[in-house]
């Protein structure tokens, strides 16, 4: 095994599913490449987010790469929806199958990150002073890496032990005989909640905005199914880059108001009982259209309740005043029958703040809560937070913090002007967090190759997106959004969840299809929109 190079041609940034398919792809090119990883191992969120109950709401055969047939075949999923270790064991798989370790280096946490202009070389720091350089820079650093930061009042008396979703311990927590509360109502927080109620003595949800769930209709994955889908990946994975999505669901082209309220209800059944996310997709204009979503939102609210057999905790768990998919929604297993074990008690933080934590637990502003742990599964700053905490300067040394002040500024959602030969994974502008991410990172890394590999043939060391095409681009993509139901309900999509933030909707909404084409057209234009230089 070889020793990573500190200078190569590419540095990737992060050791996720991003950053070893721009690890594979790169290599592919002939090129040089180290990836940094601030973690002990590959896997990015898979790494770090271990909490009990952790799985991915996409179905495991779409949630998986596409470049090796023959990984595709060889891999077995074991349910339709993977745990957190069984997608860990496949990441390190991949790594192990590819030799990837040989280009990762571990334990490096990008803080700095400087375009030397002289050189036309990014020069980078980590946390504990190691320098490396590169051509071109990969940010494959994550849109929903970065935690929020979340600091209670007297956070610091509390004896109790506190944990974090997104950075749950290796080694497990011990929570037998423990009084566990959990702050956050997302997909982390109502993942754990039905698995962490089993384990402990008394679980207390903290909810503040209760959010729509539909259920994952799990199970596992038998031979004759397993064996089917890999007899026609190629067409599974086709039908995947042309829908919306990404995921192995069509959009249906009917809209929810021109049919029946029998041939309606129908649909959402079926949806309901098989589609989890994909239920956003079963008419054509859920998102787009308040009507046609009221009808959705009303028939899984009863959906919710009908799962509750407290009446005063039904009034507070089903969500109300706003509308189905707008903010991400959860697809989830038992989580709302979790509530009629007499273990759990649901805290509505509408209703009593959180004032203070202290030596013994969480006060909120009626009541106080005796704790032995507290998890927060409040969330992430979500699509730039990843690359706005380390500090980037590109040309000029103007700082990627400052170019977005105003909300994040990107061609295609896949580099910047003023940022030469720097590009990011499945950032603000692409379909990223709307779609099947891993779609979103093959495809996006796929082109960028391509156009590397077009801009060295043709002689050229730099590249970036003019300032024209990224406004044009931004522009666009608010267009697009302002079509859809999203930019009027407070969510991550639109940087509410963190205070200070600039209100601004930042994946594309135009569709995995509909992006494809974009950068298809933009290739073919001899990747209009770009400048390359000498
Ligand atoms: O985070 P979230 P998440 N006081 O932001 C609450 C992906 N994911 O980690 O809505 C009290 O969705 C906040 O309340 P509110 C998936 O894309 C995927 O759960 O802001 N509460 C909310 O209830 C998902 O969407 C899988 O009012 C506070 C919760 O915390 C994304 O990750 C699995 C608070 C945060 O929910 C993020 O999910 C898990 C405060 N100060 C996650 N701050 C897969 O299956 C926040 N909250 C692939």
């Amino acid at each position: 095994m070889s020793s990573p190079l500190r200078d190569p041609d590419v540095l990737v940034i992060g050791a996720g599913f991003a950053g070893l398919k721009a690890i594979v792809s790169m290599r592919a090119s002939g090129h040089s490449v180290t990836a940094l990883e601030a973690g002990d191992g590959v896997g990015g969120v898979w790494f770090w987010n271990r909490y009990p109950g952790a799985r991915c709401d996409v179905e495991s055969y779409d949630y998986s790469y596409r470049f090796s047939e023959e990984l595709e075949q060889e891999w077995r999923w074991s349910e339709r929806y993977a745990t957190q270790p069984e997608i860990l064991s496949y990441i390190n798989h991949v790594a192990d199958r590819f030799d990837l370790r040989d280009d990762i280096i571990f334990n490096q946490k990008m803080t700095d990150a400087v375009f030397n202009e002289a050189v036309k070389r990014w020069e980078v720091t980590t946390a504990d002073g190691s320098q490396f350089s590169g051509r071109y820079l990969i940010m494959a650093t994550g849109s929903l890496s970065a935690a929020k930061d979340v600091l209670l009042p007297g956070q610091d008396e509390f004896a109790g032990e506190i944990y974090w979703s997104s950075r749950w311990p290796k080694e497990g927590v011990d929570l037998t005989a423990k009084r566990v509360g959990i702050i956050g109502t997302g997909s982390s927080g109502m993942q754990m909640v039905p698995v962490v109620a089993q384990l402990c003595e008394h679980l207390t949800v903290f909810q503040r905005t209760p959010n729509y769930s539909i259920p994952a209709a799990n199970g596992p994955v038998s031979d004759e199914e397993d064996a089917a889908v890999k007899a026609s990946y190629r067409s599974r994975r086709e039908a995947a880059r042309n829908s919306p999505s990404g995921l192995n669901f069509l959009a249906s082209g009917i809209s929810a108001l021109e049919v029946s309220d029998e041939e309606r209800e129908a649909e959402f059944e079926k949806a309901w009982a098989r589609y989890g996310f994909g239920f956003v997709l079963c008419f054509r204009d859920l998102i787009t259209d308040e009507k046609a979503n009221t009808y959705a939102s009303d028939f899984i609210r009863r959906k919710i309740g009908e799962q509750v057999s407290d009446p005063e905790v039904r009034r507070h768990i089903v969500p109300a005043n706003f509308p189905f998919g707008t903010k991400r929604p959860s697809v989830d297993a038992n989580y709302y029958p979790t509530f009629n074990r007499p273990n759990v008690t649901l805290a509505d933080l509408r209703d009593e703040p959180i004032d203070y934590l202290d030596k013994t637990g969480l006060a909120t502003t009626s009541k106080h809560y005796d704790l032995d742990v507290l998890v927060f599964a409040t969330g992430f700053d979500a699509l730039t937070g990843s690359f706005l905490k380390p500090n980037i300067f590109g040309r000029g040394g103007r700082a990627l913090r400052d170019h977005w002040a105003n909300g994040p500024l990107t061609y295609l959602g896949l580099c910047s002007s003023g940022f030469p030969n720097m590009f990011i994974i499945a950032g603000p502008g692409s379909p990223s967090l709307l779609s099947n991410v891993m779609m979103s990172i093959e495809e996006g890394i796929d082109w960028l190759t391509e156009m590397i590999m077009f801009s060295e043939s043709s002689g050229y060391a730099a590249l970036e997106p003019t300032v024209d095409a990224e406004t044009k681009w931004v522009q666009h993509v608010n267009e697009k959004a302002d079509e859809t139901l999203y930019p009027k309900v407070p969510s991550y999509y639109n940087g509410d969840n963190v205070p200070g933030k600039p209100r601004v909707f930042m994946p594309y909404t135009g569709g995995v299809r509909g992006y494809r084409r974009i950068l298809e057209r933009v290739a073919a234009n001899g990747y209009e929109g770009m400048v390359f230089s000498k």
